[in-house]
């Protein structure tokens, strides 16, 4: 018996889209920051008799809803040629309708108490890679700090591209509803690649301002890399809206508004979102407690989470 904790992330250069064929391989390079203060908890124990049982949350998951974990924990036992049934008890302290997504924290955690609790040695980046087979933006909540995923012909490769220390960054998560329900991701992405006539455009441009934001990171330039996030989501989203994949509502767009309206005043705000309607204002670190609460009084915005940068999974 194993237990890891892993914490979600944020893609500043976002993936949206796969690569043709098997092994969930993002089709375009992404950089993200992994949060503290937010973490999913998993436990996996191997010797149980029968099937595999997961449950999240304390409520026993069915066996379709749960096939990408399943598969994970087959390949698990394949290579530590073990026998027995899997037991896998998985808890979040953040809301599933948080804005945060758990797949990413969900697999990291999984992906790493699965190969300790089978006595495996596996590298942290094979851990990675088996996270990314689950869900490809798990495989950078590995890294604490800022993760690269880069496509490769061998798959995808996570890895650390700076420490948590490295920029001053806050993310603000302005929570907008608590609805939990959107296009998941994957059918988003799918949907996005059979119907956009912008797609080609995002895969053009995605490995350029991956390429811009890895840069500014790296250089420790906090306002060039929250201006290239902002512009990154703006383009898969852009992408995904000609699909007719839409994220946005319409207190989405007057957060969108009041973040533009907070950079004419010469605050630094920039905003970023996923698969869903709440805003992730990126800020720095002194500025952020004052932009929460300028964001938390825009009509709709049920709550504002401040988030810094954080460490990678590991085992407690
Ligand atoms: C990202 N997202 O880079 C992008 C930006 C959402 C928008 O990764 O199908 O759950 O499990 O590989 O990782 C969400 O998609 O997708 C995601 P799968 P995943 O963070």
């Amino acid at each position: 018996m194993t237990t890891a904790v892993a914490h979600p992330n944020i893609a500043l250069a976002k993936y949206w889209g796969k690569r043709a064929g098997a092994g969930n391989v993002p089709a375009v390079p992404s950089l993200s920051v992994t949060l503290a203060g937010l973490s999913t908890r998993t436990t996996v124990t191997f010797g149980g008799r029968g099937e595999d049982v997961i449950v999240l949350n304390g409520i026993v998951q069915p066996a379709g809803a749960t096939a990408r974990a399943r598969a994970l924990i087959d390949s698990v036992r394949a290579a530590a040629a073990i026998d027995g049934a899997a037991r896998v008890e998985s808890e979040n302290d953040f809301p599933t309708a948080s804005g945060l997504a758990s797949s990413a924290s969900g697999f990291a955690a999984l992906a790493l108490a699965a190969t300790r609790a089978a006595g495996l040695d596996t590298s942290v980046a094979d851990v990675a890679d088996l996270a990314r087979r689950g869900s490809a933006s798990a495989a950078r909540s590995l890294f604490g700090g800022f993760c690269e995923l880069v496509p490769d012909e061998a798959g995808a490769r996570a890895a650390q591209v700076a420490p948590e220390g490295a920029l001053p960054l806050r993310v603000l998560v302005c929570v907008v509803t608590e609805d939990a329900k959107d296009v998941p991701s994957s059918v988003g992405m799918e949907q996005t690649r059979a119907e956009s006539p912008y797609y080609a455009a995002w895969l053009d441009a995605a490995p350029r301002l991956f390429a811009d934001i890895r840069a500014a990171v790296v250089a420790g330039d906090l306002a060039k890399t929250c201006e290239l996030s902002e512009r990154s989501a703006l383009a898969m989203h852009a992408s995904a809206l000609a699909a007719g994949v839409v994220y946005f509502r319409p207190v989405t767009l007057d957060v969108y508004a009041r973040v533009r309206a907070l950079r004419a005043a010469g605050r630094t705000a920039f905003a970023t979102m996923d698969a869903g309607p709440h805003v992730k204002v990126l800020t720095s670190a002194d500025e952020s407690e004052a932009l929460a609460r300028e964001l938390g009084a825009v009509p709709g915005v049920l709550r504002v989470l401040v988030a810094r940068p954080g460490p990678g999974a590991f085992v407690p």
